[in-house]
């Protein structure tokens, strides 16, 4: 009896859960967002200082499908260019050099861009980019296809976006 209740309960909250996440591509700050096989969680940027030059962009991609997709190329108005960024020793030096190829999202796996890794880099931003605002970027995909997505801006040393970002304690560094 009590399974019973408990059971309704959590399909009562799954049901509420499932309502709301389908209203997500409405809203600027989407928490989640389904396209084709492809799911994009967790986008944020970051706060820049006067006169920065670049910006970085982040979120988690899984590809719940069968085939590899790849991340082709970003655009948003905030910058001039916009490239897909990876992360590489040089030597001793730790840099980061563009994926001319672009980010393969292979099947059935999340590919993490985050800071110090995988990364969608502005390049020539035309202003500085203020915590708490939202920042429109377009992926495509050579599957999915073109998605639009909205990043808020964080703290400038934020380490994750959506929700967790003020739940979280904050970092030392
Ligand atoms: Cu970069």
């Amino acid at each position: 009896m009590k399974n019973y209740v408990l059971s309704a309960l959590l399909f009562v909250a799954y049901s509420t859960f499932a309502r709301a996440e389908s209203h997500a591509m409405e809203m600027p700050a989407a928490v989640e967002l389904i396209a084709g096989d492809l799911s994009l969680t967790g986008a944020f940027t970051r706060a820049t200082l006067p006169n920065a030059p670049v910006a970085g962009g982040f979120l988690d991609i899984s590809n719940n499908g069968a085939v590899d997709d790849r991340l082709i190329s970003a655009v948003s108005p905030i910058s001039m260019v916009t490239q897909i960024h990876e992360m590489a020793m040089d030597g001793d030096v730790m840099k980061m050099r563009e994926l001319p190829d672009g980010l393969v999202i292979p099947a059935g796996e999340t590919v993490n861009l985050k800071p110090g890794g995988y990364h969608v880099m502005f390049m020539d931003i035309t202003g500085p980019l203020a915590e708490g605002e939202t920042i429109k970027v377009r992926l495509t995909f050579e599957i999915a296809g073109e998605v639009d997505i909205y990043m808020p801006v964080g703290a400038p040393n934020a380490k994750m976006g959506g929700m967790q970002m003020h739940g979280m304690p904050k970092a030392s560094e």
